[in-house]
Formats: structure tokens, C-alpha cells, sequence
């Protein structure tokens, strides 16, 4: 059997890791075209690296939850069968355990030089004046992907939904393309789609099976009910 499981800022939640959308939350307190597109960055950059600089020290001292453990345990059940296709830009799958995550929308911890697209560790507070240490131009920036840039891997993602038999997806908006069409997609392509959040998404109609509540508690009970399956 071949699962993806696409996974979005409220796995994270409940790591302290602040969601986009929820009240209160990251776009309730930043404009995002200032802080997460290239023209808010070439605006004013030092925000920026501000706004990232805070989420990188959130992210540090943040530690995976039950939700990010209970999929590394399907992975490490299932090996070669699973795969996570996370929009998040936090470390917690890798840490909780992961190996097979495609982070579609960059890594917090990495740096990324603009001119000349080398990536290396993130310091801890970036500045755009960094020196990349592949050319030596300033031109650090988060390697993250901001609006009206492409994700990273969308053929490597389009290649796993095309062959997967299950497409479940975990605390996602589904406001945000192209990840709010996965689940078409993979429905199209044959998968049974199961959605688990905290609500319905905007995308809630095209899964096939629903379950709403907080992803540290539905997302073990999940992974217990695939187990217990495959072992039948
Ligand atoms: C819980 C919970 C708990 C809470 N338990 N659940 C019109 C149509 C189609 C596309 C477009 C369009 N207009 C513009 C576009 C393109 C644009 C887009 O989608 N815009 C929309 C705003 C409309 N997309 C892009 O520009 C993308 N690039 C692109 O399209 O390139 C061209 C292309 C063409 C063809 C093919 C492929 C590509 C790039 C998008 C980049 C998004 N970047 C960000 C910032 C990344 C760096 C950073 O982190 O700062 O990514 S924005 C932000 O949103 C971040 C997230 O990954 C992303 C998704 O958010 P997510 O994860 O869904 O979080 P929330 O907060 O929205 O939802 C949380 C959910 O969890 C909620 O439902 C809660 O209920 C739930 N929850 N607690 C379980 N405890």
C-alpha cells in the first residue's frame, strides 16, 4: 500500500508553532505580502529576516508532538510504503523521526543565497549582508517559498499521488495552492482521501472520509486503525 500524507501547520499547532489562518494567528499579526513574497522581501528585507529569525528560535526550541511520532511509527511499519509531502517549513517530522518528507514549501533552517542558489544551514539569525559561502554575495534569504514562487518537488510529489492508494491530509486550510488540489488529484488517480483537522477545509469535499479534532489525539488513533489493517 502506498500512502501520502500531505501536512500542513496544524500538526504543528500543538507543538507551539503558531498557524497561519486560526484566529490569532501569523496573518493576523504580519501582512503576508510583506513578509512571504519576493517584492515584500525586496521592500523591506531586515523585516524579513526578522519575522524568520523569531520562527527559526520558535521552531529551535518547539519538540514533535504525538502526531508528528505516530506518523514516523507508520513510516518505520510500513518502510518504503509512505510518504509525507509536509507544507510546513519547521524540522518536527525529521525529528520526530521521518525519513521520507518532501518539505514543498522550504526548510526554516536552511539559508538560500538569491543570486546564486546555493543552500547551507541556516545560523541562527540571518541577515541579507550574510555572505553566501559558495560566491560570497550577500543575498542570504530564508529557503523558503513565498507567494508567486514554485514549490520544491511537485514532480516528485505529482509522481507519489499518481501510485498512491491512500491520500490523507493533516491540519491544512486547503487555501493555499497547489497542496489545496492534492487531494483531487489523488482521488482522481484512484486514492481513497481521508481529511484530519481540527475542521472542515475549504477543500473538505474532495476526500472521501473526515475526521475532525485536535491532530494529537486523531492522528495516533489514525495510524493505529492503518496498522491494525494491515496486519489483517
Ligand atoms: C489543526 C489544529 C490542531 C489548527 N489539529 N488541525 C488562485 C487559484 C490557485 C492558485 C492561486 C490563486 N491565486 C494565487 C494562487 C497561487 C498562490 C495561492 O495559493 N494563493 C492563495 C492565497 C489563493 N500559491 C502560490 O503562489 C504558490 N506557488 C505557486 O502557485 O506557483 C505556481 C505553480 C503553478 C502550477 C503548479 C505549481 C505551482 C506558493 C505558495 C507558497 C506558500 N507559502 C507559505 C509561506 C511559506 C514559508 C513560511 O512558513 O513562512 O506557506 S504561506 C503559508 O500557507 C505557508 C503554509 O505552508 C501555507 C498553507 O497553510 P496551512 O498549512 O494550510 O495553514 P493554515 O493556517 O492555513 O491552516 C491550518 C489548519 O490547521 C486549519 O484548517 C486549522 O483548522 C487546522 N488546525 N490546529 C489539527 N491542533
Amino acid at each position: 500500500m502506498r500512502i501520502v500524507i500531505l501536512t500542513g501547520a496544524g500538526i504543528s499547532a500543538e507543538s507551539g508553532l503558531g498557524t497561519f489562518r486560526d484566529k490569532g494567528g501569523l496573518w493576523s499579526q504580519y501582512d503576508l505580502e510583506d513578509v512571504a513574497t519576493p517584492e515584500g522581501f525586496a521592500r523591506n528585507p531586515d523585516l524579513v529576516q526578522r519575522f524568520y529569525n523569531a520562527r527559526r528560535a520558535n521552531c529551535a526550541a518547539a519538540v514533535p508532538n504525538a502526531a508528528h511520532h505516530a506518523l514516523a511509527r507508520l513510516e518505520a511499519a510500513l518502510p518504503g510504503q509512505v510518504v509525507i509531502v509536509t507544507q510546513n517549513v519547521d524540522d518536527l517530522h525529521v525529528r520526530a523521526g521521518s525519513k521520507a518528507v518532501i518539505q514543498m514549501h522550504g526548510a526554516l533552517m536552511r539559508a538560500l543565497c538569491a543570486d546564486c542558489g546555493h543552500r547551507w544551514p541556516a545560523p541562527a539569525t540571518m541577515t541579507t549582508a550574510d555572505p553566501c559561502p559558495h560566491c560570497a554575495r550577500p543575498a542570504t534569504r530564508p529557503d523558503v517559498v513565498w507567494f508567486g514562487e514554485m514549490p520544491y518537488q511537485m514532480e516528485d510529489i505529482a509522481a507519489d499521488i499518481e501510485r498512491a492508494d491512500l491520500f490523507a491530509a493533516i491540519g491544512t486550510s486547503g487555501q493555499v495552492w497547489p497542496a489545496a488540489g492534492f487531494a483531487e488529484a489523488a482521488r482522481e488517480a484512484g486514492a481513497r482521501c481521508l481529511e484530519l483537522n481540527l475542521e472542515p477545509s475549504d477543500v473538505s469535499r474532495s476526500f472521501h472520509e473526515h475526521q475532525y479534532g485536535p491532530a494529537t489525539q486523531i492522528v495516533p488513533a489514525w495510524v493505529d486503525r492503518v496498522l491494525a489493517r494491515t496486519r489483517t
